[in-house]
């Protein structure tokens, strides 16, 4: 055990050095400061790391186009960075693989359903920008089991995906309430939902919002009840290497930016109607006065770029997952009785 730990903890240091080093060799010393920012503009490009096959979050369209709550934070950095939403290349990463892609340098940003915690802060090097959903852990089951509550679910086999919070977050509520599962640890989506569907486990476990739309997508969803528990806090967003704090900041004010549009009622479709605003905030937030992104390294247009081609961030998901039907819920901004709250821009 303990060696394993040694091994793994190497291994990480090693690879975030190799992560360093990569992003480093892009930037030179008249740069902006930060080795990320130089190694996106110099090859043109965001490089994000993304789930892919998650419907709402990042999943491609008929074109081929990504789409989802992920995919367009993707494109705010963009747009912030590059004054362009569409120069991102998305890399599509498992639960498993997603941090060392991180840590290695192979993606800048990451943003996959990912949940903020302690140990993936303090123990993995990475820093949570900014959270694009409040989720939480729920379970889906057949309504032929019976089951109403997780409470009855002791003694049950449990489909759950490796490498996640979910896997922890069901370990900690059956201990707390004497419970027993077995996990059936699953790595593959398809796999994992066959599974689930061909009864090879009772009860099928990750995101809430990832069971309210693959029980919506089902043939069966009738047969499928998603019990009314939600065990965990499950807070998913940006994620960046720890170590370049100027693309951290651009990468959480452009998040903060999003919700401050909102906020104020500038979308991508009135924005130009703010041209001649007086309200000082959103002179700033336009770029009209202040100069909040050459503090930021990038445009003082960074925010009017973002809101322009991608929307604030009520419009991003009212595209995204309003229309897989899950409600805002606590996702509304804070104003509206919700977590979604931006520090001023001053
Ligand atoms: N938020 C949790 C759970 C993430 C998770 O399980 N995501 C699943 C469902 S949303 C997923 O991405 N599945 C697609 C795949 O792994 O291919 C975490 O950060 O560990």
């Amino acid at each position: 055990m303990l060696l394993s730990i040694l091994v793994r903890s190497v291994f990480m240091a090693g690879s975030m050095l190799a992560g360093a080093l990569l992003a480093a060799g892009a930037g030179h010393a008249q740069g902006s400061g930060s080795a990320t920012l130089d190694a996106i503009r110099a090859r043109g490009q965001l490089v994000c790391g993304v789930a892919g096959n998650v419907p709402g979050f990042a999943l491609p369209d008929s074109q081929g186009v990504m789409r989802g709550l992920d995919a367009d934070s993707c494109r705010n950095i963009a747009a912030a960075i590059l004054g362009d939403a569409n120069k991102v290349k998305f890399v599509p990463l498992t639960t498993t693989n997603r941090f060392t892609a991180l840590q290695s340098g192979e993606v800048d940003l990451l943003v996959r359903d990912t949940t903020w915690t302690l140990g993936r802060e303090a123990n993995l090097g990475l820093l949570f920008a900014g959270v694009n959903y409040y989720d939480g852990t729920a379970f889906l089951v057949k309504k032929a089991t019976g089951v109403k509550s997780v409470k009855e679910l002791d003694g049950a086999t449990i489909c759950v995906q490796p490498g996640t919070s979910t896997e922890l977050a069901i370990d900690d509520y059956f201990r707390v309430n004497g419970l027993k599962f077995t996990p059936i640890l699953i790595q593959d989506l398809s796999e994992i939902q066959g599974a689930f569907l061909s009864g090879r486990c009772d009860a099928y476990s990750t995101d809430g919002s990832q069971l309210a739309t693959f029980r919506a997508t089902q043939p069966s969803k009738n047969d499928l009840v998603l019990l009314p528990e939600t065990i965990s806090k499950e807070p998913l967003g940006y994620v960046v290497r720890k170590g370049d704090d100027k693309f951290f900041d651009l990468v959480r004010w452009t998040y903060f930016a999003t919700l401050i549009a909102e906020e104020n009622g500038i979308t991508s479709k009135n924005i130009d109607s703010f041209a001649a605003t007086k309200v000082p905030e959103l002179r700033r937030l336009l770029g009209l006065e202040g100069d909040m992104g050459k503090a930021l390294g990038v445009d003082n247009k960074f925010a009017y770029n973002v809101v322009k081609q991608v929307g604030n961030f009520g419009e991003t998901w009212d595209r995204n997952i309003t229309v897989i039907g899950v409600p805002r819920g606590i996702n509304a901004l804070w104003n509206k009785g919700g977590l979604q709250y931006a520090p001023p821009m001053r």
